[in-house]
């Protein structure tokens, strides 16, 4: 079995999109192994975003995802679910995510991008040590 984490950002749960998102990796075959709406802190997002620390856009990236609760899932499929997630999700720029992927169907700005998947298995690891220990 292969597992990832995912976030549905702050804009996602004050939206009212959790249950849509959630509800496309349920019905692609995916399976939720755990979950929390959490509210995400400056310490645990220095670690989530380590490459992205100094960055020009990183104080905003903190700011958006701090400003109010995140829901954090661990998802499960037969194997590599990250590639599965992330493909759903469509790219980090809105508008290059074409229709039919969360962020292409949902989204419009860059950081405002709704759900964030690890983007490998090694970084799945890590993410979800973070975020569930
Ligand atoms: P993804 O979320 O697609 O894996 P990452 O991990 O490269 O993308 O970036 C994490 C988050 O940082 C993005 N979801 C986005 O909110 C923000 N971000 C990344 N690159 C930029 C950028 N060039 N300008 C503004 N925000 C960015």
């Amino acid at each position: 079995m292969s597992r990832t984490f995912i976030i549905c950002k702050p804009d996602a749960v004050e939206r009212g999109l959790v249950g849509e998102i959630l509800g496309r990796f349920e019905r692609k075959g995916l399976k939720i192994v755990a979950a929390e709406l959490r509210q995400l802190d400056e310490d645990t997002l220095g670690r989530h975003y380590e490459e992205h620390v100094g960055k020009g856009f990183y104080p905003e990236l903190v700011a958006f995802m701090s400003r109010s609760p995140a829901f954090l899932a661990v998802l499960e499929g037969p194997e590599d679910t990250y590639a599965i997630v992330r493909t759903m999700m469509g790219p980090t720029n809105p508008a290059e995510a074409p229709p039919g992927t969360i962020r292409g169907d949902f989204g419009t700005v860059m950081t405002e991008n709704l759900v964030h998947g690890s983007d490998s298995e090694e970084s799945a690891k890590r993410e979800i040590a973070i975020f569930f220990g």
